[in-house]
């Protein structure tokens, strides 16, 4: 368990010094946030959400106003149960026939039910390029042109989704690539017919969701916060 906390806090501490180098902005209050981690001592994992408010204060109003709200968030995070998972993250994106059909909310909200945690989102067109890099794996297959000028043909709504084995259990939500396989219950199964409009992408494993992250987000339209739902996702008994 301690060590588990420690790998957390090591990770808490690594994202928060590579985003206040890459972002000056929020230099001060990531800053802050990491120095005041060594004084919480046995409740690190509730770092990263009173960083969280710090740096919401500190953009909002100053970091003076931020200061003066430490006691106060301080008090109430002190009953977060420590979440020690290791968490990773996968790309999700809804294709064109997925938006078209105002399937949107639909597909967010198994995700978001199941208890997977939305990181990043935005409505883009890709261009046919970008469609090409995207599904570069496939560029020996006879669809692929037509594959690629469809998901450059209208609106995608990309995202990164974070959870305990949210890239192997968010294929298992999404159902097999061709519809007429998908099981009942999963999201090609229950609302797609046919594999050229099969309206929902998801990576197919670590390297693929790591690589797709990097090609449709920069890394500061990635969200890390805790959620308030996350101490009753997780636990062990
Ligand atoms: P998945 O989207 O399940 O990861 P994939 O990576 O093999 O599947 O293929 C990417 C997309 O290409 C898929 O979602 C739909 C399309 N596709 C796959 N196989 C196809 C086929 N035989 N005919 C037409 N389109 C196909
Ligand atoms: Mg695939």
């Amino acid at each position: 368990m301690r060590s588990q906390i420690y790998r957390t806090a090591s990770r808490t501490v690594k994202s928060l010094l590579s985003a206040s180098r890459s972002s000056p902005l929020l230099c001060e209050g990531r800053t802050a946030a990491v120095a005041t981690l060594t004084t919480f001592r046995g409740r690190i994992p509730t770092v990263t959400s009173f960083h969280e408010r710090a740096q919401y204060k500190s953009s909002q109003s100053g970091w003076l106003s931020a200061a003066l709200t430490l006691p106060a968030a301080a008090y109430m995070l002190h009953d977060q149960e420590a979440h020690a998972a290791e968490l990773e993250r996968t790309f999700i994106a809804i294709k064109p026939d997925g938006v078209q059909r105002g399937l949107i909310s639909e597909i967010i909200s198994r995700f978001e039910r199941k208890g997977f945690k939305l990181v990043a989102i935005k409505l883009v067109v890709p261009s046919k390029d970008f469609a090409q890099r995207h599904y570069h794996d496939l560029k020996e297959r006879p669809f692929f042109n037509g594959l690629c000028d469809f998901l450059s043909s209208g609106p995608v709504l990309a995202m990164v989704w974070e959870g305990e084995g949210v890239i192997k259990y968010g294929r298992k939500l999404i159902g097999a690539t061709d519809p007429q396989k998908s099981e009942p219950g999963t999201i090609r199964g229950d609302l797609a017919v046919v594999v050229g409009r099969n309206i929902i992408h998801g990576s197919d494993g670590p390297e693929t969701a790591k690589d797709e992250i990097a090609l449709w987000f920069e890394p500061r339209e990635l969200v890390s916060y805790t959620s308030n739902a996350e101490k009753w996702i997780y636990g062990a008994n």
